[in-house]
């Protein structure tokens, strides 16, 4: 078994083709980027339909994004002639305490994508996928922005506290945040 598996392995490296373990791995992060686009989608409509508009955009342009990752990884599979499966999604969490506590659990979550990222780099690295090793950089780069962006946003949250008139701004404001314009300023809004 530990043999076959070796051959199938220098085999895939001769034909440039994934390994199997690769592969898997790549299917296993489509699902958890599928699965991160319905959160957010998920998170927007409670924002919705608890009167915050502009944090509703934000987290609706978000899940597109989300669903632009996992499209991403589709395409590079398909490119690379492996194999893709498009997996059933569990439902997301639908109903939060607060929009502090919303952004709390989004914040972790993002956490636990990079983690995932990481270990796919792990995994291509162990397998000598360097083309797939480059290839993911892209997202290490974007979960780095991401993080920081629900960072400050959680940060700003603490800041506000009951300041209504704060929290009009913020929900007035959000709406034009990306991970890209947090990286611009450093993390300073
Ligand atoms: Fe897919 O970038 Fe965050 O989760």
């Amino acid at each position: 078994m530990l043999i076959s598996n070796t051959i199938t392995s220098h085999q895939n490296q001769e034909n440039n083709m994934l390994s199997n373990r690769v592969q898997d791995a790549l299917n296993e992060q489509i699902k958890m980027e599928g699965s991160s686009s319905n959160f957010y989608l998920s998170m927007a409509v409670w924002a919705e339909e608890n009167g915050y508009a502009g944090v509703s955009q934000f987290l609706y342009k978000h899940s597109d994004e989300e669903r632009f990752h996992m499209l991403k990884l589709v395409k590079y599979i398909n490119e690379r002639d492996g194999k893709v499966i498009i997996p059933a999604f569990d439902q997301p969490k639908s109903s939060f305490e607060s929009v502090k506590q919303l952004f709390e659990e989004l914040y972790k979550h993002e956490v636990s994508v990079t983690q995932s990222i990481g270990e796919l780099v792990g995994i291509c690295l162990e397998e000598k996928d360097f083309t797939t090793q480059n290839f993911l950089q892209w997202y290490v780069s974007e979960q780095l922005e991401e993080e920081a962006l629900a960072k400050t946003v959680l940060d700003k949250i603490k800041l506000m506290a009951d300041d209504k008139s704060a929290w009009y701004h913020f929900d007035r404001d959000i709406a034009g945040l990306t991970a890209t314009s947090i990286a611009d300023t450093g993390g300073a809004q």
